[in-house]
């Protein structure tokens, strides 16, 4: 029995797109990966720079394409997206990719309606629930990347700061994509070791100063990017990535992405960060987690961000 050859559609071969296109190549993730963009040029140069660097990393099929490439597609990622103007408020950004998203899941839609749609565009929670609902596509198959960067971040700055290396450490972001995401410092563990049980004098210990400058470095990573190169794309084309190859291996990892989850009844369900285990059929379930007081209140007022601009933007 011949072995199902996997394909990922990426649409929006910009600076994540590129990259993430990149890491698939290096990786040998997909059987065949199709670039599509509203720049033509963009996507088949980007397919042909790949195309000359195959030999030297992994075969597979590369090319530039249109939306009727959809057709089969496992997975189509969703990386395309309009740049902020001067002037132009947060709101308005959102109203113009959600007409971009409009525009494009109408013809994703009428080629492939049983792929995995994996949406990086920012904002990412937003853009994931309006996904869900173009698409009409069931929730375990539009995924936003979520707070998966954003835990990559906390765990690399926690790693840094214990002098320990970052796989030893678990460690979660949930919540919102962006400034009012939520640190679960109640369920840290270090090598396997709770970080709230570890005593003062314990070299792993964390002191409430040490936690909130990783918070905030943690939420103003981006900020501190953008400031010096303009945008962030390696760490971001990696998560994206990491999601594939869960999606594609079916490996039931425990992920942080973009997945409805109602904090409270009065908010109702609203796509956030939370931990969902990933395998072939997307979102296989989402892990119950325990959260302290503060956190609680934190994730509430995170969905409670969300859900306006859900209502602003009348979704
Ligand atoms: P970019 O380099 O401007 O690329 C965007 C690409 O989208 C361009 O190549 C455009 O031509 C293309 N595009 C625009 N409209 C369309 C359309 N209708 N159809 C097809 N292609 C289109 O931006 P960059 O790659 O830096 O960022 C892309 C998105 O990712 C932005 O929304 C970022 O904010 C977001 N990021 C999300 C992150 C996350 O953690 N989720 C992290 C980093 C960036």
């Amino acid at each position: 029995m011949s072995e199902k050859k996997s394909k990922i559609v990426l649409i929006g071969s910009g600076a994540v797109g590129s990259t993430f296109a990149y890491t698939v190549l290096l990786q040998g993730l997909a059987h065949e990966l199709v670039l599509i963009d509203a720049n033509q040029d963009k996507a088949e140069g980007d397919a042909l720079d790949l195309n000359h660097g195959m030999l030297l990393a992994h075969p597979m099929k590369i090319h530039a394409g249109d939306y009727s490439d959809c057709a089969e597609a496992d997975i189509i990622v969703l990386t395309a997206g309009a740049a902020q103007k001067p002037g132009e408020t947060r709101l308005d950004l959102m109203r113009r990719n959600v007409a971009i998203f409009d525009s494009i899941l109408s013809q994703v839609t009428r080629y492939n309606n049983d792929g995995i749609l994996l949406i990086a565009t920012n904002p990412v929670d937003i853009l994931t629930q309006v996904a869900l609902k173009l698409s009409g596509w069931p929730s375990n198959r539009v995924i936003g990347s979520g707070t998966l960067l954003d835990s990559s971040r906390f765990r690399y700055l926690v790693g840094k700061r214990l002098k320990v290396d970052p796989r030893s450490i678990h460690g979660l972001i949930i919540g919102e994509h962006g400034d009012s995401e939520v640190p679960l410092w109640s369920s840290l563990q270090v090598a396997g070791m709770p970080q709230n049980d570890l005593p003062q004098n314990h070299p792993w210990h964390l002191t409430a100063p040490d936690k909130k400058v990783i918070t905030e470095d943690t939420r103003r990573a981006a900020y501190h990017i953008i400031e010096k190169k303009g945008a962030t794309y390696y760490a971001i084309a990696l998560a994206l990535a990491r999601i594939c190859e869960a999606i594609l291996k079916d490996q039931r990892s425990v992920l942080p992405v973009s997945h409805p989850f109602e904090p409270d009844p009065d908010i109702g369900p609203v796509c956030l960060g939370i931990p969902c285990v990933i395998g072939r059929n997307g979102v296989e379930e989402t892990v119950p987690f325990p959260l302290s007081k503060g956190e609680r209140i934190e994730l509430r007022k995170s969905a409670q961000t969300l859900k306006r601009f859900m209502d602003q933007l009348g979704f």
